[in-house]
């Protein structure tokens, strides 16, 4: 993509109406746009972020044999009657009426329709277990929507449901979705760490939100410092076999928030010497609600001996836009936003330093050909501008690597490759600067896999 013909409005100020990194930086690098309170538009440059991040989840989902589907966003207000959540959920559902006076809702989640699609499509206990997902937009009207798309009022989420036959079955669906999401957010580069939690108005008696770490993140995290040296597992993980070892393993090492009483307990228990405390922010929330929904909803099935047995059901959630802030929180510096290459919106910045030097034009263009040919995606600085404004803008968008091209170096038949995450800067030829970032390449997709 040539700069020059992209729609990318960058903000040279700080804007004021931010309070938090992440917003600041994603209004200045020109991701999103407000377009009321805690509702935004998406740019292109945003847009792509969104979805790798939305396309990692996915393929994380399908890998744990979670199938999508997608539900709308307007709801019927008489299925939350059935489940008796119309009148619960209160002021942060936005009710809605159509021409008919009938009420509608813009869905703050999606519990009770799934639950509806489940009833009528599944009679009998071979059918199960199953996973169903979404990803779909989500409003609710939080009484403080802020920091941008931290804590928006319309904001893309993907939702898991599960049905089982049996509490043990469902628990493994829940260790399933535990795992999922321990590989989901470590391929963004994220530590993620599993806490204990309430239930809220999803209801239940099993819960866990899955921090992740970031210095400027809303609350205070103690957790053992085993915990925090604990990998995920690898790609080839088996979510049909016994994985109660590693939600143990992630479970069995105490982590608090600030707020909680669970924090005491932790001060009580785990060594000062083993204790670490972090900031957090969480991106994704997981359910065992058992029948909450199924026995008010009537999903039954058959079971071996024709008796009706009310299904078990959980439901886990993952804040993808949320996600896009998140990462901005654990990942930047002063210049601007530093991505972790599974979610850059291109892989590498290509920097023009001289424009209209016809041998400096020429390199880039040939360069730009060739390694859009490789496939690899590239941001071609081919304005008329400063180099210094250039270098500023293209630290500020935060892709992996930079490219950068003038007559100097080319009177040696180098070019400059920088890595935004270290800095390090290497003058190489056109051909070891082009494998570095092809084998770079290959590096993400080979975690990807
Ligand atoms: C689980 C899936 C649920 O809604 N029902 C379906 C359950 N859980 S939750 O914790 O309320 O939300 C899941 C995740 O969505 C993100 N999130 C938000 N992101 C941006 N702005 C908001 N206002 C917002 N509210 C929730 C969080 O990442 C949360 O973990």
């Amino acid at each position: 993509m040539r700069f020059s013909r992209y729609f990318l409005p960058l903000l040279r100020d700080d804007p004021k109406e931010a309070e938090i990194t992440s917003h600041r930086l994603m209004l200045r690098a020109g991701l999103i746009r407000q377009a009321s309170a805690g509702i935004y538009s998406w740019l292109p440059l945003g847009f792509k972020v969104l979805h790798k991040i939305e396309q990692i989840v996915r393929e994380e989902q399908d890998r744990a044999g979670a199938l999508e589907l997608l539900m709308p966003t307007i709801q019927s207000a008489e299925l939350w009657k059935e489940s008796g959540r119309y009148e619960a959920y209160g002021k942060e559902m936005l009710r809605i009426s159509d021409r008919h006076e009938r009420e509608m809702l813009y869905g703050p989640t999606n519990e009770e329709l799934i639950t509806a699609i489940f009833r009528d499509a599944v009679k009998s206990y071979k059918d199960l277990p199953r996973i169903l997902y979404h990803i779909q937009w989500k409003f609710r009207d939080e009484i403080r929507p802020r920091f941008g798309v931290m804590r928006g009022r319309e904001f893309l989420m993907k939702d898991s449901y599960s049905f089982d036959l049996t509490v043990d079955d469902a628990r493994k669906s829940y260790n399933k979705m535990f795992v999922s999401y321990l590989r989901t957010f470590a391929r963004m580069g994220l530590k993620s760490i599993p806490m204990v939690a309430e239930t809220g108005p999803i209801g239940g008696n099993l819960s866990h939100e899955f921090i992740i770490l970031a210095d400027t993140g809303e609350s205070e995290v103690h957790c053992h410092r085993d915990l925090i040296a604990l990998e995920p597992p690898g790609a080839d993980i088996d979510y049909d076999g016994d994985l109660s070892p590693i939600v143990e393993a992630f479970t069995s090492k105490y982590a608090a928030t600030e707020e909680k009483h669970e924090a005491e307990r932790f001060l009580k228990e785990v060594r000062e010497e083993d204790r670490v405390t972090a900031r957090g922010i969480e991106v994704g929330h997981i359910f065992f609600f058992g029948t909450k929904y199924s026995e008010s909803m009537g999903a039954r099935v058959q079971g071996p001996d024709g008796e009706l047995i009310t299904v078990q059901m959980g439901s886990y959630g993952i804040g993808v836009s949320r996600l896009v802030g998140a990462i901005i929180e654990a990942s930047h510096d002063e210049a601007g936003i530093i991505w972790p290459k599974s979610v850059a919106p291109f892989d590498l910045g290509l920097i023009n330093v001289k424009v209209g030097d016809p041998a400096t034009d020429k390199a880039c263009e040939d360069l730009y050909a060739r390694l859009e040919a490789a496939g690899l995606s590239v941001l071609f600085d081919d304005r008329d501008e400063r180099a210094g404004a250039k270098f500023a803008a293209m630290d500020l968008i935060g892709l992996p690597f930079q490219l950068v091209v003038g007559p100097k170096g080319l009177a040696s038949g180098e070019v400059e490759l920088k890595e935004r995450a270290t800095g390090a800067r290497h003058s190489l030829t056109f051909d070891s600067a082009f494998n570095r970032l092809l084998a770079s390449q290959a590096e993400t997709k080979r975690q990807a896999s």
